[in-house]
């Protein structure tokens, strides 16, 4: 967008502000706030901390942006004020209602419809447009997640709700369930007083977490988490967290959905984010069989899509090992002799949890010496001591 630098900034900036909250509202936008720069100081810091530790696992593009990252103003030196929106996208039914059937995978909330960014990203780019019609003068960027930009501190100092124990944005209004989106503008719009914590005592949210992803309140080391392990780790899962995903399959939802202040959400509106009839409980036997033109077509407008097939037939067979159903090991066996070799490890590791041991060691000396991956090949050697033991 063009600047219009020249052009003093209007007069009356808290009515150019309220004027732009009712815009933002008739945009779909459930929260709305602004954030002066320097408003989140700990972030920064707090960042350099966590990457330090390593919390971010392969997530190098964390690393990477991290000066970026760490002040807004590192992003964009004339950036006057952080225009910090909510969007809620409250399901219609307890997502954890799903992780009991042990057949289907489970797909987290936000993944069960179309992809948010680009619909967001629209909004936000519409809204930018009418800010700058509406000011006259000023410039604007917006951001939704791709961005370095840390959403959580900076929409908590822009008053839309706290960051929680397990470290996302909890709304008094609507609870866990809210995108977060960024304009950021050189036009110095007054800012809002920031969100006081109202977690207190309670630890419903640490306490849900299947793989104890957080080493202390208010913290997360990503690699434990199973919304990182299956969207964003490349390689193999460590074997240690395979048992306790369960069904998860793509992202996870149980800090958000144990969350008591979420008896005030309500369902989210937009009928593009709502969950496809096929995303909410999908049969595990059938996402195995998807080939690479079966992937693409399957998860076409989903997010899903940016994880490929082999990561996601990976995690279905880590969900077909945790089943205890011995009916699924035909449909791993089927998998060894996949063309990618994330997907025949991952099928070496379900197939020793669904077949016998005398079974798995005739499975083994089949495929042993045919296997040419280092890490498939260790898969068979420690399946196979698992399964002597
Ligand atoms: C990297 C990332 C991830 C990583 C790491 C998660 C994380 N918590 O950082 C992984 C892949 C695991 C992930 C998972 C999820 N993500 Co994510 N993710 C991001 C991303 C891109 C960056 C977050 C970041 O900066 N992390 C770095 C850490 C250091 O920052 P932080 O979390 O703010 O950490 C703060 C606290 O730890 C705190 N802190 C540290 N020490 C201490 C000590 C004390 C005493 C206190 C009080 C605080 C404190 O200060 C830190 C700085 O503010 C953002 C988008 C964005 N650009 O912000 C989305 C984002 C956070 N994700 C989002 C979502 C929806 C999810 C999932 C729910 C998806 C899913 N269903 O699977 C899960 C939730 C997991 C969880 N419990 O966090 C939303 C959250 C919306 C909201 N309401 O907050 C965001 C904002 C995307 C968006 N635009 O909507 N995500
Ligand atoms: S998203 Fe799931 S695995 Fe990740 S921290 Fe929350 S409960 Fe734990
Ligand atoms: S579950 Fe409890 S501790 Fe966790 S974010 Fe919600 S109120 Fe805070």
């Amino acid at each position: 967008m063009a600047p219009a630098a020249a052009i003093p900034p209007p007069s009356d900036l808290p009515g150019l502000k309220a004027r732009f909250a009712t815009l933002a509202a008739a945009e779909g936008f459930d929260a709305f706030g602004v954030a002066d720069p320097d408003a989140a100081p700990d972030a920064g810091p707090r960042l350099a901390a966590w990457i330090a530790a390593r919390r971010h696992g392969e997530m190098e593009w964390m690393a990477d942006t991290e000066d970026r990252r760490a002040h807004p103003r590192a992003l964009w030196p004339d950036i006057r004020a952080l225009i910090m929106l909510g969007f809620n996208y409250g399901p219609d039914e307890d997502p954890r209602a799903v992780l009991a059937a042990r057949t289907k995978g489970a797909i987290s909330v936000y993944a069960r419809g179309e992809d948010y960014h680009d619909l967001i990203k629209a909004k936000l780019k519409r809204l930018a447009r009418a800010l700058l019609a509406a000011a006259g003068a000023g410039d604007v960027k917006v951001f939704v997640d791709t961005a370095p930009l840390m959403e959580k501190p900076l929409a908590m100092a822009a008053g839309l709700g706290w960051q929680g124990k397990h470290t996302n944005l909890v709304s008094r209004a609507r609870g866990s369930w809210l995108f977060l989106g960024a304009i950021a503008t050189t036009l110095p719009l007054p800012p809002d007083a920031p969100a006081a914590d109202h977690c207190g005592a309670c630890r419903a949210c640490l306490d849900a977490c299947p793989t104890r992803a957080f080493p202390a309140p208010y913290q997360i080391d990503a690699r434990r988490c199973v919304s990182y392990l299956t969207i964003e780790h490349k390689g193999p899962i460590p074997r240690d967290l395979r048992p306790l995903m369960g069904n998860r399959i793509y992202g996870c939802d149980d800090c958000l959905a144990a969350c008591p202040w979420n008896k005030f959400a309500q369902e989210g509106r937009e009928m593009r984010l709502a969950a496809r009839a096929e995303n909410r409980a999908p049969d595990l036997s059938d996402l195995a069989r998807l080939d690479e033109a079966g992937f693409r077509a399957r998860f076409a407008k989903s997010p899903i899509k940016r994880t490929g097939r082999a990561r996601m037939v990976r995690n279905v067979l880590i969900a077909m090992g945790n089943s205890g159903e011995p009916g699924f090991a035909a449909e791993a066996e089927a998998r060894l002799v996949d063309e990618d070799p994330l997907v025949r490890g991952a099928a070496v590791w379900a197939v020793s949890r669904l077949v016998p041991a005398p079974a798995f060691a005739a499975l083994a000396a089949r495929h042993v010496g045919a296997e040419t991956d280092p890490d498939v090949a260790e898969e068979w050697r420690v399946a196979g001591v698992q399964a002597a033991a």
